[in-house]
């Protein structure tokens, strides 16, 4: 799968980039998953060796239902490839089948400062909702840094809420390979240029499973459509003949990742003079997602008519993952000193 490319120089093998990257199946894919990441990844499978990987371990930070978790990674798996993902390019496989990676987690927890993960921005978000704060949530990043070193990935694409944990990452990585000796690569982020950051409908927080205010990859339209037609566009226009900020909306935000660049100038001049009403500026951003969206829907469809597709895709790359984690691990043990009989 990676010996794709020759490289024209030398007319070797030349070895694609590895990229790792994670989702947790813990809701729906929405439109902030699809845009900071899972669009990226599709892309991604073709030019780097991709691992993807539906990250249950941590889904387990947050409350679940435990007779749902297995229907919710399946059905995960099933919204990543309708997106687009290729699993004849690419390795797609569930976290917890490769429990590896709990024991790199524990020994890289052992290298990392507790104040390191204090400063976590998500962490310190994602706590102060919470009444009794886990230990899970609090080394949730240490399990990131073992997935993605896990796998010796060099490129790690993100939404830019995650930026901080790849630094991490990079962090972890040096102090493991000062106190061992080289082992992993320092990963960099990979953040598309316009959909870093979507907000949700409320047009405030970033959109997130848990907060109830997404748009899903595979919504069925009408209902697609009644959220987009409520949501929250810029909070200072509030009737039609009032000119509008284009900047302040996250509709244009929207507009800019799904519309043609036509368009997109259009809507930011007729919105700036009041010229084009919100209603209508959002008709036109459905007709542009819509369209990106309903092949989607088509292929999840046919993937739900064949389900044990999905899992022969999701065994297969486990098996692949399996193989470069556990030589990985093995590795570790030896530089780590482990007893071996
Ligand atoms: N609103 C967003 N804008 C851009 N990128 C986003 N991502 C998530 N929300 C946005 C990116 O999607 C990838 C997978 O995220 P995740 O499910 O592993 O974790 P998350 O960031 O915690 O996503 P949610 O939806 O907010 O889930 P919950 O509510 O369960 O915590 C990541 O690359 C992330 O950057």
């Amino acid at each position: 799968m990676a010996e794709a490319t020759i490289s024209p120089d030398t007319q070797a093998p030349a070895r694609r980039v590895r990229a790792l990257t994670g989702i947790q199946p813990s809701g729906e894919l929405h439109l902030g998953n699809y845009l900071g990441a899972v669009r990226n990844w599709v892309t991604m499978c073709h030019s780097h060796e991709m691992f993807t990987c539906i990250v249950d371990y941590h889904a387990l930070t947050s409350p679940l239902e435990p007779e749902r978790l297995a229907g919710q990674t399946f059905e995960m798996a099933l919204a990543i490839l309708a997106a687009g993902f290729d699993p004849q390019e690419g390795t797609l496989f569930v976290q917890s089948q490769i429990p590896e990676v709990a024991e790199l987690t524990w020994i890289f927890v052992t290298l990392t400062p507790m104040g390191e993960l204090e400063r976590m921005t998500q962490f310190k978000d994602k706590a102060s909702r919470q009444t009794s704060v886990l230990a899970g949530l609090f080394i949730y990043p240490v399990l990131q840094a073992a997935d993605i070193l896990i796998y010796q990935a060099q490129a790690v694409p993100v939404g830019e809420d995650q930026v901080q944990h790849v630094e991490l990452t990079r962090e972890i990585a040096r102090k493991f390979n000062l106190a061992f000796g080289e082992t992993f690569p320092e990963p960099e982020a990979v953040v598309p240029a316009l959909g870093g950051r979507i907000r949700g409908l409320d047009g405030k927080a970033k959109m997130s499973k848990s907060l109830g205010n997404t748009i899903s990859l595979l919504e069925p339209p009408t209902q697609a459509w009644e959220k987009l037609r409520t949501a929250v566009t810029d909070p200072a226009r509030l009737r039609r003949s009032d000119p509008g900020d284009p900047s302040k909306c996250n509709i244009f935000t929207l507009h800019q990742n799904f519309s043609p660049q036509a368009t997109t100038q259009m809507i930011d001049s007729e919105c700036r003079r009041a010229g084009i009403g919100c209603v209508d500026c959002k008709k036109l951003l459905f007709t542009h997602m819509d369209a990106e969206l309903a092949p989607m829907r088509e292929r999840a469809a046919k993937l739900r008519a064949q389900p044990q597709q999905v899992r022969e895709i999701l065994e297969h790359g486990a098996q692949h993952a399996r193989q470069v984690a556990r030589a990985t691990m093995a590795e570790v043990r030896e530089k780590v000193g482990f007893y071996r009989p």
